[in-house]
C-alpha cells in the first residue's frame, strides 16, 4: 500500500523520544505512511509493530522499519537519534556525540529531495545548525523542535497561576533550548492582558517570575532526575510541528533555525516565534523585547556559537 504523496513521516531514532512522537502521530491520523528507523533495527521493527496493531482503531496508516535510505521520498523526517541526557548532565554536554551521529548518518538519509527535517536530538540548536550545513539544504526546510516545549512549559506554570486556559496565554520562550534560554515576560499575555495586569484584574497575587523561571528553565532536569527521560510533551510538541506542516497552518511557535540578522544576530540556529507551513519554518519574527531580554538574548547565542566552534563544521 502506497501513501498519499505528502504524508510520509520518517522518524529517526526509535528510542523514548522517537517512539513517543510515532505513537502522537499515529494517533494523530495526520500521516499515510509513518517509518520508523534505528541503528537497533529489532527495536525499530518492534515498535513499528505495536504501532501498527492499533490499525482497528485509527485512521488507515502504513507503519513500518525501515533503512535511512527509506527516508528519501518523506515529507518530514524527525530526528531524534542519539544519546539522551543522564542524571546531572546538560544538554550542551551531549554535542560530540551526538554530531557523530548525525555527521554518519544524514547524507544517507537525506539527499535532494523536498523533505523537511525537524531536529529533536540534542543540543537542538547546535545540530540544526550542523544539519543545514552537511545537508545544503535551504533554511526553511532544515529546523529544530527547538523551545517548543519550553513555551508550553512557560504557558503552563502561567495557566495553572492565572486560572486560565494555556491556549487563551500567549507566552513565549526563545534562544537556547538549555540552560540560557530567556523567557519573554514583557510580552507574555492572558488573551491581550499583560501578565501583571490579568493577576491585579483577577484579583490574584502577581505570579512569581524567579520561582516560574526556575521551574521552566530546570524542568527537564527535574523530570529526567525522577523518570530517567522526558518524552511524552516534546513528541506532542513534535506532532504539533508536523500538524503546523502538513495543514499548512503556518501557526507561529518557537522552533529552532537560522538566524539572520534579527537582533544583530547572525550565523547560529536559535529559537525565536516563527510561522510554520508547508514550505517549512518562515522567517523568525523580531519581536519587541525589553532591553534586559535582548541582551540575555545574545548571551544565549554567544553561548550557542562557542558550542558550534567546538565541532569545526
Ligand atoms: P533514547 O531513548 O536513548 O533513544 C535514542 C535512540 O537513538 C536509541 O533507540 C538508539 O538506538 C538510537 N540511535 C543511536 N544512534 C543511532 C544511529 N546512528 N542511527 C539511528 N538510531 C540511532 O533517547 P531519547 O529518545 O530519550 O532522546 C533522543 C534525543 O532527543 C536525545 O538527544 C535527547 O536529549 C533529545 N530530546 C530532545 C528534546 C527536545 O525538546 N528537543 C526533549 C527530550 C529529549
Amino acid at each position: 500500500m502506497q501513501g498519499a504523496p505528502g504524508r510520509k513521516v520518517a522518524v529517526v531514532g526509535a528510542g523514548a523520544v522517537g517512539s513517543a512522537a510515532a505513537y502522537a502521530l499515529t494517533i494523530s491520523g495526520l500521516a499515510t505512511e509513518l517509518l520508523l528507523v534505528d541503528i537497533n533495527e529489532a527495536k525499530a521493527e518492534g515498535e513499528a509493530m505495536d504501532l501498527a496493531h492499533a490499525a482497528a482503531f485509527i485512521k488507515p496508516v502504513r507503519i513500518y522499519a525501515g533503512t535511512y535510505e527509506d527516508c528519501r521520498d518523506a515529507s518530514i523526517i524527525i530526528f531524534t537519534a542519539g544519546a539522551s541526557q543522564k542524571p546531572g548532565e546538560s544538554r550542551l554536554d551531549l554535542l560530540h556525540k551526538n554530531y557523530a551521529v548525525l555527521k554518519e548518518t544524514l547524507p544517507r538519509i537525506l539527499r535532494g529531495g523536498e523533505s523537511i527535517l525537524l531536529m529533536v536530538s540534542n543540543p537542538v540548536d547546535v545540530l540544526t545548525y550542523a544539519a543545514l550545513k552537511i545537508t545544503g539544504l535551504p533554511p526553511e526546510r532544515v529546523f529544530g523542535s527547538g523551545t517548543v516545549l519550553d513555551s508550553s512549559r512557560f504557558r503552563h506554570s502561567l495557566s495553572r497561576h492565572c486560572g486560565a486556559a494555556p491556549r487563551n496565554i500567549h507566552a513565549y520562550v526563545v534562544g537556547e533550548h538549555g540552560d540560557s534560554e530567556v523567557l519573554l515576560w514583557s510580552i507574555a499575555n492572558v488573551a491581550g492582558i499583560g501578565i501583571d495586569r490579568y493577576c491585579e484584574l483577577a484579583g490574584i497575587p502577581p505570579v512569581n517570575r524567579r520561582e516560574v523561571d526556575r521551574q521552566v528553565r530546570n524542568a527537564g532536569y527535574e523530570i529526567i532526575s525522577r523518570k530517567g527521560a522526558t518524552y511524552y510533551a516534546v513528541s506532542l510538541a513534535v506532532k504539533r510541528i508536523c500538524e503546523s506542516i502538513i495543514r499548512d497552518e503556518n501557526t507561529v511557535m518557537t522552533v529552532s533555525g537560522l538566524i539572520d540578522g534579527q537582533y544583530g544576530i547572525r550565523d547560529c540556529c536559535l529559537s525565536l516565534p516563527a510561522a510554520v507551513s508547508s514550505k517549512g519554518r518562515g522567517r523568525a519574527l523580531e519581536l519587541p523585547l525589553s532591553a534586559h531580554e535582548e541582551e540575555a538574548l545574545r548571551r544565549s547565542a554567544e553561548i550557542l556559537k562557542t558550542a558550534i566552534k567546538e565541532i569545526n563544521l
